[in-house]
């Protein structure tokens, strides 16, 4: 089974723990304050595999939690950082968020995006020493981890893909074509999931697509099509298979290009190839005028005797021009087109007592509960109350 949608939980790891810890030395009754701070929980992140094909891995497990940061210690001791995790995806997958708003969009091997930032440690209590209060009997706990729930979702990045009714041969062209062997038989629908080839010369490779047939209303979820739409979106080439023996390639043609300009999101826009197909069927090719300004080159086969089908392979290379490289970050990592970040309105905050009034830590969610959970806290009127670094007057 093909998976090309996977609905995930992530959950990023609580920092450690500030330490509360006094030195203790030979002959010296009081040491100073040397509780250290906790360290940051660990991240979850995606990032894109190139040796992975779907997200078939992700239909057993569904929940990821990192570690939490290890608790400082005395001497001034750093806690560890959490254990962050890495989910492998297959390059093309992007990230959407519960709004279905695109978060990450992984396009190539090696792009990775964070989707839950670890919470950071809480400071130990050497940190808090003043003039004024030498021993501090505080430290900060450290905050939780970021968490979130997740749709990954796979559109397939093939050079070229396969379009066109069902029954077409469009499996029997990629058997032909490339390492790839999708199941071929005598009636529509017989491939119900994407299969990728992959084409080669010396010196280059192409991964070629077949998609499932497609009938009339694929655009608006007739038949297996509709599904299978957006994997085309980023092929670079479309090569649209006609079956010439069912009557005027035209007429065929037409069917087809309809459904992906009704459908959109830049198919329309897509070069393309067309291969009338069957031409052992027929005692003559018949004539095709593509009217479609996109379609680049027109073919004539037999994927049954194997005519024209290695001139079309050649073709294949010129029309797929190599693919630009992918551009690369300072940290050598390919880079992602978009990443959102999204504050998790669930995160935790956290009031400390300081010296001379109060000190929050973390995001709440809004200034009168704040207020409310102050007031609790025993502030008072005067007292200072430092917020986000900025040092506040409670009223
Ligand atoms: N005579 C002849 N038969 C062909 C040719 N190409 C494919 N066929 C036959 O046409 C039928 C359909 O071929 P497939 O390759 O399965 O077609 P498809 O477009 O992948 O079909 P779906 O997966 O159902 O959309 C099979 O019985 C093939 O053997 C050809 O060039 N000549
Ligand atoms: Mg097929």
């Amino acid at each position: 089974m093909f998976t090309d949608r996977a609905r995930i939980q992530v959950q990023a790891g609580r920092g450690g723990d500030g330490a509360l810890s006094f030195r203790r030395e030979k002959y010296v009754p009081k040491g100073g304050p040397d509780g250290g701070d906790g360290g940051p929980g660990g991240d979850v992140v995606v990032v894109a595999d190139p040796d992975l094909r779907d997200l078939s891995g992700f239909r057993s497990r569904r929940r990821f939690a990192a570690g939490r940061g290890g608790g400082g210690g005395g001497s001034g001791r750093h806690g560890a950082t959490g254990s962050g995790i890495e989910l492998r995806v297959p390059a093309g997958t992007q990230v959407l968020d519960s709004d279905e708003q695109l978060v990450a969009d992984l396009a190539h091997a090696g792009a990775r995006a964070v989707l839950a930032h670890g919470g950071p440690g809480g400071r130990g209590n050497r940190r808090f020493a003043t003039s004024t209060r030498q021993a501090p009997r505080f430290a900060e706990t450290g905050l939780p981890g970021e968490q979130g729930e997740y749709e990954l979702r796979l559109k397939l990045l093939a050079d070229a893909a396969l379009v066109g009714l069902p029954n077409a041969g469009k499996s029997s062209l990629l058997r032909r074509i490339s390492n790839a062997k999708p199941k071929v038989a005598d009636y529509p629908f017989t491939t119900i999931q994407p299969v990728l080839g992959t084409v080669e010369t010396d010196e280059r490779q192409l991964v070629v697509a077949d998609v499932p047939g497609l009938i009339e209303g694929a655009s608006e979820g007739a038949g297996l099509g509709h599904e299978f739409l957006a994997h085309l979106e980023r092929a670079r080439l479309l090569v649209h298979v006609i079956d010439v023996s069912e009557g005027d390639p035209a007429e065929r043609f037409e069917e087809i290009d309809r459904e992906l300009r009704a459908y959109g999101n830049g198919l329309d826009e897509l070069p393309q190839a067309v291969v009338l197909n069957k031409i052992d069927l027929v005692s003559e090719v018949p004539a095709f005028k593509p009217v479609n300004p996109r379609v680049q080159r027109v073919f004539a086969v037999s994927c049954a005797t194997g005519g024209g089908v290695e001139g079309f392979r050649r073709a294949l290379f010129e029309l797929c021009a190599p693919a630009p490289e992918p551009r690369h970050d300072d940290h050598g990592l390919a880079d992602f087109l978009v990443y959102r970040p999204k504050p998790d309105p669930r995160r935790g905050y956290r009031i400390f007592r300081t010296d001379r009034g109060f000190r929050v830590v973390g995001r709440p969610p809004s200034e009168e509960e704040l207020e409310r959970a102050l007031r609790e806290a025993g502030a008072k009127k005067g007292d200072d109350v430092e917020v986000a670094g900025e040092a506040l007057e409670f009223r």
